[in-house]
């Protein structure tokens, strides 16, 4: 079986692992959002791409949901000392990584490249594709003004609203070699507890990849990123209130409109009315055994 998920990082990592335990080696790809990719102390940083690479590996901090378990952080001590910022913080271990990727991309490396590559340094069967390899990078337009993802999410904590979100680089960004095949290929099409603008919106900005999963054979099915229309982490209620109006599942699966056949909800959002099919279920992923119960039942809600 060939499944492929739509994933940002966090709560979209976490299912991704749910699904390989659950999946045999090697039926899963997981496509990654790379709007929220970064410039910091000279280093390029895919914070997306790695929070899946760091869970699908075990060595995510669990608690934090991003960077490395057991991290230290004497580097950006050091730089930061030296006048270098540390707005965003990159731990020791997390920096090795850096190191390795921006060097590769210097050489003229792609992402999808040096990404296959570490996926295979971490002992990974499941692909992780960046959604395309050219440069597309999410910006948020705000009442304080326009600013990039990581400014706003980081650097401001994500406490001004959103009004827009702009995808910059959108129009020319190609698919990433394998990404349309593995849509083409798929039995399953899922769409991870992501946030739909900033998580998933930068993937389906990407020129061919919402036409192609629009003119899928396979059911597509999303797993809603609300709990009792609150989220679990991060601004989405807060968004979606804004820009669409309202927290229940019909908002967030009228952000989804013509991409998917099913939504799965949390039992505490359900009874309620949506336009498409919905799959009542426990959406909270604790631990690693609860993400895995989740993907089982998206799995049968996608596959039946
Ligand atoms: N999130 C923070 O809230 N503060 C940070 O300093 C921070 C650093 C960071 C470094 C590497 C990395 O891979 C992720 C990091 N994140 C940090 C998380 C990241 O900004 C967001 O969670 C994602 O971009 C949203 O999916």
């Amino acid at each position: 079986m060939n499944v492929v998920v739509l994933s940002g990082g966090g709560g979209g990592a976490r299912f991704a692992r749910g699904l390989q335990d659950a999946l045999a080696p090697g039926e899963l790809t997981v496509v990654g959002n790379v709007g929220d990719d970064v410039e910091v102390l000279g280093l390029h940083v895919s914070p997306d791409l790695d929070s899946i690479l760091y869970t699908l590996a075990g060595v995510i901090d669990e608690e934090r949901g991003w960077g490395r378990a057991g991290e230290t952080w004497n580097a950006l001590a050091a730089a930061a000392a030296w006048g270098g910022e540390e707005w965003f913080r990159l731990g020791d271990l997390d920096i090795g990584l850096h190191l390795v990727r921006t060097r590769a991309l210097r050489e003229g490396t792609r992402l999808s490249e040096i990404t296959a590559g570490l996926v295979e340094k971490a002992g990974l069967e499941t692909r992780i594709l960046p959604a395309t390899d050219d440069r597309l990078r999410t910006r948020v337009v705000t009442p304080a003004g326009e600013l990039s993802f990581q400014e706003w999410f980081v650097g401001r904590a994500h406490r001004d609203e959103v009004d827009t979100v702009v995808f910059d680089g959108a129009g020319q960004a190609r698919p990433a070699p394998g990404v349309l095949d593995a849509l083409d290929a798929a039995d399953s099409i899922l769409v991870a507890p992501s946030n739909p603008y900033v998580s998933i919106g930068p993937i389906l900005a990407v020129r061919g990849i919402r036409e192609v999963i629009e003119g899928r054979r396979a059911r597509c099915v999303a797993v809603s990123p609300l709990i009792g229309g609150r989220a679990v982490t991060g601004p989405l209620d807060r968004m979606l209130r804004r820009m669409a109006g309202g927290t229940t599942p019909a908002h967030v699966a009228l952000s989804y409109r013509g991409l998917i056949d099913a939504l799965v909800i949390d039992e505490a959002d359900a009874p309620c009315e949506a336009p498409v099919e919905l799959v009542v279920t426990k959406t909270l992923m604790r631990d690693r055994a609860s993400a895995r119960r989740l993907a089982e039942v998206v799995l049968e809600a996608a596959c039946g």
